[in-house]
C-alpha cells in the first residue's frame, strides 16, 4: 500500500521539491493550497497529474482537521509559512498567526484525529539570530532578531512540547538557508541571479541590494527536502540542524553570480539603504554533524555550483520569455 503524505506550502519552493521527492518514492501526495484569485501553481505544474490538491489555510482549524480526517496521512509536512523576513516587520501579528498558531492548529488537528501521524515542522536558522555560538547546533540557544524568527521559535517549542506531552512523532528541522531556481524572487540569492540575467540580456542595468556584509550558510533546496523525509523515517522523533557548514557573504554571492555571467558586479550593484533591516542576522553557519551521523544526510551541491545553476536557469527563462517570465 502506498504511503500517504500531506504537504502544506506545496506551492512554495520547498513544497515543490518535496512533492517531487515523495512522488518519485511512490507516495500518494496531497498538497494544501489556499485560495488565490490567480493561479500560483507554477512550481508544481509538472506534477499536477500525480498529486491531489485540497483547499485549507493555516488560519482555519476546521479546514486542517478536515484534511487530516479525509486523507489520514502517514506523514504530514508543515512547510506553509509567511517566510519572507522583512515582511514580518510589516505584518507581525499575521506572521504570528501563520507561523506560530498555525503550527499549533496543525498539531491539534493531528492530535485530535490520529496522534500516530508523523509531523515535520519547518523550523529555521533565523531562530539563532544574534548567534550565541559558532557554528550553530541543536544545542545552541536561540536569539531571534525579527518577528519571523520569534514566530519560528514558538513553532519549534510547541512542536517539541506536543512531542513530549502527547508522545507524538513530531520533528523540528532547523534548516539553514536553501536556494534553487524555484526560490522566490524577493530572496537575496534569486534577486541577484535574476538581476544578473536581466543585466546580461540588456533588460536592466543594475540591481539594488541592502547589507552586503551579512553571511549565510546557503545550500541547495533539493538536498534539504531529502533531510525532511529522512527525519520522518527514524525510530524516534528528534530535532536536527541541516546546513552545509560553509558560510559566504552577500558580497561573495554577488561576485560569484556576476562573475559566472562575465560581468563586473561593481558596475551593476547599488546599495539601497531602504533595504537594510531594523535588526540584522549578521552571520549564520550550521553544524549538521547530528544529521550526517543519524540520518546519513549529506549536501550534494557547492555554493559556487548552486549559484551558477541559478544564473543559468534565469538566463534561460528570461531569454525564452523575453523578460515576461515569473519564478517557477
Ligand atoms: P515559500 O517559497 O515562501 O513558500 C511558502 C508556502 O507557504 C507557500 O506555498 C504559501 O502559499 C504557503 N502559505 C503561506 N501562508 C499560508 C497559509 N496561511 N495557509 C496555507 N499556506 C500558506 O517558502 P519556502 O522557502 O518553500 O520555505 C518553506 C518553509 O520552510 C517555510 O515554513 C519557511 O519559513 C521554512 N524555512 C525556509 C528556509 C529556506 O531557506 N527556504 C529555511 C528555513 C526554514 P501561497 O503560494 O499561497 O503563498
Ligand atoms: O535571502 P534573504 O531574504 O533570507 P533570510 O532573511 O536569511 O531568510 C531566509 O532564510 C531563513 C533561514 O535562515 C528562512 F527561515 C527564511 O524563511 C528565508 O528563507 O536574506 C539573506 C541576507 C540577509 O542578511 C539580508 O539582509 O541577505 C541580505 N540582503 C542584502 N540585500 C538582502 C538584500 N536580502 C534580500 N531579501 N534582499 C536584498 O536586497
Amino acid at each position: 500500500m502506498a504511503k500517504r503524505a500531506v504537504i502544506t506550502g506545496i506551492t512554495g519552493q520547498d513544497g515543490s521539491y518535496l512533492a517531487d521527492l515523495l512522488v518519485d518514492k511512490g507516495y500518494e501526495v496531497t498538497g494544501v493550497v489556499r485560495r488565490s484569485s490567480t493561479p500560483n501553481l507554477l512550481r508544481i505544474e509538472h506534477i499536477l497529474d500525480r498529486i491531489t490538491l485540497r483547499p485549507a489555510d493555516l488560519l482555519d482549524q476546521l479546514s486542517l482537521m478536515r484534511i487530516v480526517k479525509d486523507v489520514r496521512p502517514h506523514e504530514f509536512y508543515n512547510l506553509a509559512a509567511m517566510s519572507f523576513v522583512p515582511a514580518s516587520w510589516d505584518q507581525p501579528l499575521l506572521t504570528g498567526e501563520f507561523n506560530s498558531q498555525g503550527v499549533t492548529r496543525v498539531l491539534e488537528a493531528i492530535r485530535q484525529v490520529d496522534p500516530g501521524i508523523r509531523l515535520y515542522q519547518a523550523s529555521s536558522s533565523e531562530m539563532f539570530g544574534r548567534v550565541r555560538e559558532v557554528p550553530q547546533t541543536e544545542m545552541t540557544p536561540f536569539y531571534p532578531r525579527s518577528p519571523y524568527g520569534v514566530s519560528k521559535v514558538f513553532a519549534h517549542y510547541i512542536t517539541v512540547n506536543y512531542r513530549e506531552s502527547y508522545d507524538m512523532y513530531a520533528c523540528s528541522g532547523i534548516l539553514f538557508n536553501h536556494e534553487s531556481p524555484r526560490r522566490g524572487l524577493e530572496f537575496v540569492t534569486r534577486k541577484v541571479t535574476d538581476g544578473v540575467a536581466r543585466i546580461k540580456l540588456g533588460l536592466a542595468d543594475h540591481v539594488g541590494l541592502g547589507n552586503l556584509d551579512a553571511c549565510r550558510d546557503w545550500g541547495f533546496a533539493g538536498d534539504y527536502v531529502r533531510a525532511m523525509w529522512l527525519m520522518l523515517q527514524q525510530d524516534e522523533p528528534d530535532d536536527y540542524v541541516i546546513a552545509t557548514g560553509v558560510s559566504h557573504s552577500v558580497r561573495k554571492l554577488v561576485e560569484v553570480a556576476f562573475g559566472h555571467a562575465g560581468l563586473d558586479w561593481r558596475q551593476h550593484v547599488r546599495v539601497d539603504p531602504a533595504l537594510l533591516r531594523p535588526a540584522e542576522v549578521d552571520h549564520l553557519i550550521g553544524d549538521a554533524s547530528k544529521g550526517r551521523r543519524v540520518l546519513g544526510w549529506e549536501p550534494t551541491m557547492s555554493f559556487e555550483k548552486l549559484i551558477a545553476m541559478m544564473v543559468d536557469a534565469d538566463l534561460a527563462r528570461l531569454a525564452s520569455s523575453a523578460g515576461a517570465g515569473v519564478a517557477r
